[in-house]
């Protein structure tokens, strides 16, 4: 028997922040390889997520939400996410159907008028919706522009997943393995560990702080055969929020750790010991030095 001919592409994620986008990346590569949050521009870095079988590959872009950018950080972010739109074989425009349409949706689907990328609409977090709301949301958004398809899904509770794959499957054209058959993700263990901090320090604070933190790993190594020594930098903008940060007697810190290392030690299959340093570097968002330095994008 003739075995059909390998197929590939790749699949950009992309819409306002809180939309769901790396809830979907994590449910469809079937692991945590993004973190996620309730607050708005977790996701800073474009993150690959790769799916691979014996016929396919499909790789999945999860980009920074789309927003006014206020920092350098901000523009770089966008940047990020609008720069993938002409790169890839599909789009996906997340919307959070959970939210009235705004401002920032209709920026979007302006730039999306620009590019020439076949664009799904996903309507997401369909679980949250009273079902009768369903249809005519679908007619609204239909009358915004031509889109591919239009898919009502919940990233979260995995709904209508399967049908988003089938009919993104029939843009993957004949094309190489770009990712070896067992690669997740592009992104090294370090960041990975990093992004686990950072989840934790956007779970535990509120209003500014999850917005100027930023995590670096600076050292890791196995002190024994299964205890590995993992200490971080969390930097923050400055005095104020690193006493916010490390808390009352350190408690803050503490919890920010524990969470953290119960992550890691999932992801290493090891047990870890983590230590973790609260550093002030001012103003770091607009700083193009240090936003290199700590990894972020500038193009
Ligand atoms: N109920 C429900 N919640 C969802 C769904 N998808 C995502 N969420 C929640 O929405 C919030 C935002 O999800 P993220 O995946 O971090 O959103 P994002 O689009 O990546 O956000 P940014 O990285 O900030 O651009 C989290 O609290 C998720 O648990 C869904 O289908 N249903
Ligand atoms: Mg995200």
């Amino acid at each position: 028997m003739l075995k059909k001919e390998f197929r590939s592409g790749f699949v950009s994620l992309v819409g306002r922040p809180n939309a769901g986008k790396s809830t979907l990346l994590n449910y469809m590569i079937g692991q945590k390889i993004a973190i996620t949050s309730d607050k708005p521009q977790t996701t800073r870095n474009r993150i690959v997520g790769v799916i691979t079988n014996d016929e396919w590959q499909m790789v999945l872009l999860d980009t920074p939400g789309i927003h006014k950018p206020k920092d350098k950080l901000g523009d770089s972010m966008v940047k990020v996410a609008l720069n993938t739109l002409n790169e890839v074989d599909v789009v996906y425009y997340l919307i959070d159907g959970s939210v009235p349409f705004g401002g920032g949706d209709a920026f979007i689907i302006q730039k999306l008028k620009e590019v020439k990328t076949p664009v799904f609409l996903l309507l997401n977090k369909i679980d949250l919706l009273d079902k009768n709301k369903l249809l005519p949301m679908i007619d609204f958004y239909r009358a915004k522009r031509d889109w591919q398809e239009i898919v009502p899904v919940s990233a979260l509770k995995g709904e209508n997943i399967n049908s988003l794959l089938e009919a993104t499957l029939g843009h993957m054209q004949k094309g190489p393995q770009y990712y070896p058959e067992d690669a997740l993700t592009d992104q090294p263990e370090r960041v990975l560990i990093a992004e686990l901090v950072r989840e934790k320090v956007i779970e535990t604070t509120r209003e500014e702080i999850p917005h100027s933190v930023a995590v670096i790993v600076e050292h890791m190594e196995s002190r024994t055969d299964d205890l590995v020594y993992i200490g971080v930098s969390i930097y923050v903008e400055r005095d104020s929020q690193k006493g916010i940060l490390i808390g009352k007697n350190g408690d803050k810190l503490k919890v920010i750790g524990s969470r953290a290392r119960l992550d890691i030690e999932k992801l290493l299959g090891n047990r870890v010991f983590l230590e973790l340093w609260v550093k002030v570097k001012t103003d770091w968002r607009n700083r193009d030095s240090l936003l290199n330095e700590l990894g972020y994008r500038q193009k």
